[in-house]
């Protein structure tokens, strides 16, 4: 038995399948999905009915799930709805729409449900697995982006975020681009970056850049594998 920790699918189910399988993933092992299923790519929706019916898959709110409940929300506000527009919700969207009402509300129950942060404990080593970066409230959660600087709020405990992109973290948009297009030229992938406070396992997957990957890490031995 072994755990696995992964993030930001971003509907790209051909990668996010690519990995289970790639880990041997089985029934006797646990993976914690740290939010961002939805949205970018065209497959969230299928992909939370698949997370929703695995029960050893464990699934964190996002801030892209998080922007979809305030756009269903009765309570919703302009500048809610137009946030969710702005962020790729189109094929989330289409597909969502397809469903029954019955499925759509099973949906928003279960996004209602996700916990915001996870705390767990593997072989003696302590973990805090959160969307955005350890704040105070919900919003601060699944929305936070730290530096490489950030401390850790919790030492002695390992903390594990997605959201941030490897490739943005430090970077300014120059930076960016500049590093983006060298690893596009060298034919490399993004790859998971410990910092001295964090690991971001954001690998870009969902955006459009070449060298995006989806990451996972295996708590037990943090191996980490690439798709
Ligand atoms: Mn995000």
């Amino acid at each position: 038995m072994a755990h696995y920790v992964l993030s930001d699918i971003h509907g790209e189910a051909e990668r996010f399948h690519a990995m289970l399988e790639k880990i041997g993933f089985s029934r006797e092992d646990r993976l914690y999905i740290i939010g961002d299923v939805l949205d970018r790519g065209p497959e969230g929706i299928s992909l939370l009915r698949e997370i929703m019916e695995t029960p050893n898959m464990q699934m964190i709110l996002g801030n892209h799930e998080y922007m979809c409940l305030d756009y269903f929300a009765p309570t919703a506000t302009e500048v809610e709805i137009r946030r969710w527009n702005k962020n790729g919700n189109e094929p989330t969207l289409a597909a969502y729409h397809k469903l029954s009402r019955e499925e759509q509300e099973s949906i928003l129950a279960f996004l209602k449900e996700l916990p915001v942060h996870l705390e767990l404990t593997v072989n003696g080593r302590d973990f805090y697995l959160v969307h955005g970066f350890p704040g105070e409230n919900v919003h601060d959660k699944v929305w936070g982006r730290p530096t490489p600087d950030s401390p850790n709020p919790f030492p002695g405990r390992c903390l594990i975020v997605g959201h941030t992109p490897v490739s943005s973290l430090g970077r300014d948009k120059e930076e960016k681009a500049a590093y983006l297009l060298e690893m596009e030229q060298k034919g490399e992938k993004l790859r998971i970056r410990h910092l001295p406070g964090f690991i971001d396992i954001d690998c870009g997957c969902g955006h459009s850049m070449a060298s995006k990957a989806l990451a996972c890490l295996r708590l037990e031995d943090m191996a980490e594998f690439y798709v």
